[in-house]
């Protein structure tokens, strides 16, 4: 495993779990809520991406907000650290614990309140998982406002704390946008009521923006309230290659110009992300054979009128070609070629796997600038690891993957401080969806400022106020433990 950061320590404020706790915890949640299964215990303690462990010997598992209270009410005046952990997915080191946190799933929370048909507002438990509530939407003409390759095991209540973006946050916005009311838990009990369904409500503070994106620092999500957009018959995917970054950069400002609306997606991958797919994937062919191309690019539209639809982006596509920006192109012609189109794209945090290790940068940048800092990277780091760069083009979303053979300090230092300061100086966001988590919960300075940070601290402080003061702050006064940790 990678090494923790050794700046961190455990809070020596906090207590270890005692054979009274657990006594308590059984009248609670009854044993089945109460895990202290080695294995199990193993698997949460333990990050996706196998590079983040921690020693935790409890897992709760509540199956209401009032277990959910009690539990957090009992543990703060035990002076006993937390984590929420969702479905676990998370790419920051945040899902798990860095000590001995206990850890809380709300994974038996899986109910769907409510779906309006009219107005399109689902509501929902916070331990559903995103695939199940895109499947539950399907069967009632809607989508879900967000997709991402987790889907299959990311709870919402954890999308919501990380702010997940995903593939198509460039056609229905963030999460803040599509939230429309939480129900959430603060750590000394207090249950929040903010599950509204209203568009519009302008009652003072809007305190639920607090809770998307911030990590489980503030408490635990135990519902959410959704708008979802009804899906739409006639989805079309093109799989396009291009010759150098700048005509990938026009290519979208082309696509938003010619597809306006209807554009759904617009992903890309560079030529090494397209042969680690190729290399570590089963079954995965290149769509634009034989050679590989320096970049590829996703789009999809999604509308209503298949038969304009899709002459649409033909025309796009045919235009794209002529002009010289795109080298070379193919339209999804059935469902299964439209899906293989976007395991290409969703499969590459697990081929990334496959290739041993790996240092994740998710980093919001100024689109002319962005593919610089891959080629800066590549010159930095020379032959000792692999520098991978895909992303969700269209948000100004770059995810820069260094892939070596095992985990390395000496690679790690050509890389950080390099990545964030190169970031920073270009006014982006060390962190454009994945979060900050136990990675980068000491960096946040590269992003905001000395009196934004400080002003989270105090709103720390103030939600806090029930904790042993200092429970969440490391001597540096950054915020070192984005769980309640
Ligand atoms: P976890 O990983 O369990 O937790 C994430 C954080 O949220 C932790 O800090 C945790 O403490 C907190 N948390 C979890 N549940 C709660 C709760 N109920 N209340 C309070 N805090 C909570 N992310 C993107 O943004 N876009 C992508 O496209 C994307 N694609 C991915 C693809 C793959 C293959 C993988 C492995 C990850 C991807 N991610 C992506 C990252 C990850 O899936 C998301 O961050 C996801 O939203 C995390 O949800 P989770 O339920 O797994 O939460
Ligand atoms: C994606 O867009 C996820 O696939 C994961 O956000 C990004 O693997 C990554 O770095
Ligand atoms: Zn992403």
């Amino acid at each position: 495993f990678y090494s923790v950061a050794t700046t961190v320590h455990r809070n020596p404020l906090f207590s270890s779990i005692s054979p009274d706790d657990i006594s308590y915890f059984k009248t609670i949640l009854g044993e089945r809520g109460v895990v202290q299964d080695a294995l199990a215990l193993d698997a949460a303690n333990t990050d996706w991406m196998g590079k983040y462990r921690g020693s935790s010997k409890l897992l709760l598992q509540p199956k209401n907000t009032e277990e959910v209270s009690q539990i957090l009410k009992y543990c703060n005046s035990r002076c006993l650290a937390v984590v929420p952990q969702g479905g676990n997915t998370g790419l920051v080191g945040g899902s798990v614990p860095v000590f001995d946190e206990v850890i809380i799933n709300v994974g038996l929370m899986r109910n769907i309140l409510s779906f309006d048909k009219v107005s399109g507002v689902l509501v929902c438990e916070a331990g559903c998982i995103l695939e199940n509530l895109i499947s539950f939407l399907d069967d009632e003409g809607f989508i879900m406002p967000l997709d991402l390759g987790a889907k299959g095991s990311c709870q919402i209540g954890g999308n919501v704390s990380t702010n997940a973006g995903g593939l198509r946050l460039l056609r229905y916005g963030s999460l803040h946008g599509s939230v429309l009311g939480l129900e959430a838990v603060l750590a000394n009990g207090t249950v929040l009521d903010m599950l509204g369904t209203l568009r519009k409500d302008n009652t003072g503070y809007d305190l639920k923006h607090l809770f998307i994106g911030s990590e489980g620092s503030l408490g635990i999500v135990t519902k959410v309230s959704i708008l979802t957009p009804p899906k739409l018959s006639s989805v079309n995917i093109a799989f396009l290659a291009c010759e150098d970054y700048t005509s990938c950069q026009k290519l979208l400002l082309e696509a938003k110009k010619k597809l306006g609306g209807i554009l759904s997606a617009f992903e890309f991958l560079d030529s090494d992300a397209m042969s680690l797919v190729l290399k570590h994937l089963d079954g995965v062919r290149n769509p634009l054979p034989p050679s590989i191309h320096n970049f590829y690019i996703l789009i999809e539209t999604t509308g209503s009128n298949e038969t304009f639809d899709k002459e649409n982006l033909e025309a796009f596509l045919l235009h794209s070609v002529e002009s010289g920006l795109v080298a070379n192109g193919v339209l999804a012609q059935d469902i299964n070629q439209a899906s293989s189109f976007w395991h290409i794209r969703e499969g590459l945090p697990e081929a990334l796997m496959k290739a041993g290790a790996v240092y994740k940068y998710d980093l919001s940048l100024p689109l002319e600038k962005m593919y610089d800092l891959v080629e800066e990277m590549r010159v930095q780091i020379g032959p000792a690891a692999k520098v991978v760069a895909y992303g969700h083009l269209g948000d100004g979303n770059l995810h820069l993957n260094i892939s070596a053979p095992a985990y390395d300090d000496n690679i790690l230092a050509k890389i950080e401080p390099f990545v964030y300061e190169w970031t920073s100086k270009n006014r982006g966001s060390i962190s454009a969806e994945h979060g900050l988590g136990l990675m980068k919960a000491a960096k946040i300075h590269y992003s905001k400022s000395p009196e934004t940070v400080r002003l989270m601290i105090d709103f720390d402080y103030c939600v806090f106020e029930l904790l042993p003061d200092t429970s969440c702050l490391d001597d540096n006064h950054s915020i070192i433990c984005l769980c309640l940790s």
